[in-house]
C-alpha cells in the first residue's frame, strides 16, 4: 500500500506517460546486473554477460528487463493493493527463484537512475520523492512471501 497525493499521483503519471517501457526495462536491467555483478547468478542461462558492453546489448537482457518493467509498471495502476498485485510474482521470486529480497530494492533505485538519466527534466525532487515510495512499496510487495 503507498499512500501518494493526487498531485503526486498525476506527476507521475505525466512522467510515465513519455516513458518508452521496454527501453527503460532493458537499461535498468542491464544496468543492475553490470553495477550489481552477483545479480548476474540468476541469468547465467541468459548467454553472454562476459562484459559491460555485452550486458547492455543482450537481447535476453533487453526482453527480461521489458517484461519486469511491464510488470513493474502494472503496480502504479494497483497503488492500493500492491500486496495482492505481486502475491503470485512474490511467490515465484522468493520461493521458486531464490532472490534476495534486497535485490529488488537495488533494481528500484536503478530504475530511478535511468529515468534520471532520460527524464531529468521531469524528475523533479518532488516526482522522485513519489517515484520512490513507489519502487520501494513494490519492492516491499515482492519480498512480502519471506516476511
Ligand atoms: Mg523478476 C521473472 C517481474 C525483479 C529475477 N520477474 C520475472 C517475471 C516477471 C518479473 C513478470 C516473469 C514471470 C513469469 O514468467 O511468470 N522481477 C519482476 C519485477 C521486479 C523483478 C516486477 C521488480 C520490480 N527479478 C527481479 C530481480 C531479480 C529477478 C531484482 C534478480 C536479481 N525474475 C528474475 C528471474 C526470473 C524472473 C531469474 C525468471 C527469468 C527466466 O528465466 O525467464
Amino acid at each position: 500500500m503507498v499512500h501518494l497525493t493526487n498531485e503526486e499521483k498525476a506527476a507521475i503519471t505525466s512522467l510515465w506517460e513519455k516513458v518508452n517501457l521496454e527501453e527503460l526495462g532493458g537499461e535498468a536491467l542491464g544496468r543492475l546486473l553490470v553495477v550489481y555483478p552477483w545479480t548476474q547468478r540468476f541469468f547465467e542461462h541468459f548467454g553472454d554477460l562476459s562484459s559491460p558492453s555485452a550486458i547492455m546489448g543482450n537481447p535476453k537482457v533487453k526482453a527480461h528487463g521489458a517484461k519486469v518493467l511491464a510488470s513493474f509498471s502494472e503496480g502504479l495502476n494497483h497503488l492500493d493493493n500492491l500486496k495482492g498485485t505481486f502475491a503470485k510474482l512474490s511467490e515465484l521470486h522468493c520461493d521458486k527463484l531464490h532472490v534476495d529480497p534486497e535485490n529488488f530494492r537495488l533494481l528500484g533505485n536503478v530504475i530511478v537512475i535511468v529515468l534520471a538519466h532520460h527524464h531529468g527534466h521531469d524528475l523533479t525532487p518532488t516526482v522522485q520523492a513519489a517515484f520512490q515510495k513507489v519502487v520501494a512499496g513494490v519492492a516491499h510487495a515482492l519480498g512480502h512471501r519471506y516476511h
